[in-house]
């Protein structure tokens, strides 16, 4: 051991084995009865110097340790609960009509209503979605419930206007849905979740569109109504610190160096005692 730094000299693999000189400063053990070699078996913890004669004795090994990860700070995590920027629902049945201030959104498949809610995930550049939900309360009126099933898709927040957006020139849906309304009941609040995919809008507007192809329409507060719809999101924030780099004793370093000159046939072999 010379510096910290284990060193192993193997000369036990040529002619003739010679007798020892004097051992360099710092050996620990050293062996000369009989030819041999060193066997190295490595995986990510650790790495085992195993030095074995042609009987198959083990006379000597060493093993270094894969250094101890550094403790991570715990990533952070948080949640929040967004409601609408704006919303509105558009109408096939009156294509030109504005439906933007009412207190209702209202979800159909015949006639086709298609409700647009418009977030702001400027706030979470960076961050990592973990999950999401999207919460409505449906309406006390009747017949507000819905035995349909209502899509929940995902498009680009900026490409409509509350006061203006009408079923003629609507933006178009998304084809994937992130999640899906079903079974709800007069009334009541009905959660959905939605998929992590979400996060493709961190940092900018995402709008996300209801739609649905049973006749059983749904009838939903909207943000000018008594109980505004709610997005829920689980986020990690970014980790606040990177991972050290291992220190450089944590290498393992291996020297087979010879004292002795090519010609002559090596016979000293000093093997570390450590972790013995
Ligand atoms: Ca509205
Ligand atoms: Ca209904």
């Amino acid at each position: 051991m010379l510096d910290g730094f284990p060193y192993f000299v193997n000369g036990l693999g040529g002619a003739g084995i010679r007798t020892f000189g004097a051992p360099v400063a710092g050996s620990q053990v050293r062996y000369n009865g009989d030819y041999g070699a060193l066997l190295i078996e490595a995986d990510d913890a650790q790495m085992r110097f195993q030095f074995i004669n042609r009987s198959g004795t083990l006379i000597d090994n060493f093993t270094l340790e894969h250094a101890a990860e550094p403790t991570q700070t715990p990533t952070p995590q948080a949640t929040v609960v967004l409601q609408p920027l704006a919303d509105a629902f558009v109408d096939a049945s009156a294509p030109t009509t504005n439906y933007g201030t009412e207190a209702l959104l209202e979800i159909d498949g015949s006639p086709q209503k298609i409700a647009y809610l418009r977030f702001d995930l400027s706030g979470l550049t960076g961050a990592t979605l973990r999950s999401a939900q999207l919460r409505m309360r449906v309406a006390d009126s009747n017949d507000a419930q819905s035995t349909s099933t209502q899509e929940i898709r995902l498009t680009n927040g900026a490409d409509w206007d509350e006061a203006s957006i009408v079923f003629d020139g609507r933006p178009a849906l998304a084809k994937t849905s992130l999640g899906v309304f079903s079974g709800d009941a007069q009334g009541e609040w009905i959660s959905a979740s939605l998929s992590v995919a979400l996060q493709s809008f961190f940092g900018e507007w995402a709008t996300l569109t209801l739609d649905s192809t049973g006749s059983d329409g749904l009838d939903v507060s909207s943000r000018e109504g008594s109980d505004p719809p709610q997005l829920v999101l689980a986020y990690d924030h970014p980790p606040a610190i990177s991972t050290p780099t291992p220190t450089a004793t944590s290498t393992p370093t291996v020297t087979p160096t010879s004292t002795h000159p090519p010609e002559a046939t090596p016979a000293n072999v000093y093997l570390p005692k450590v972790n013995r």
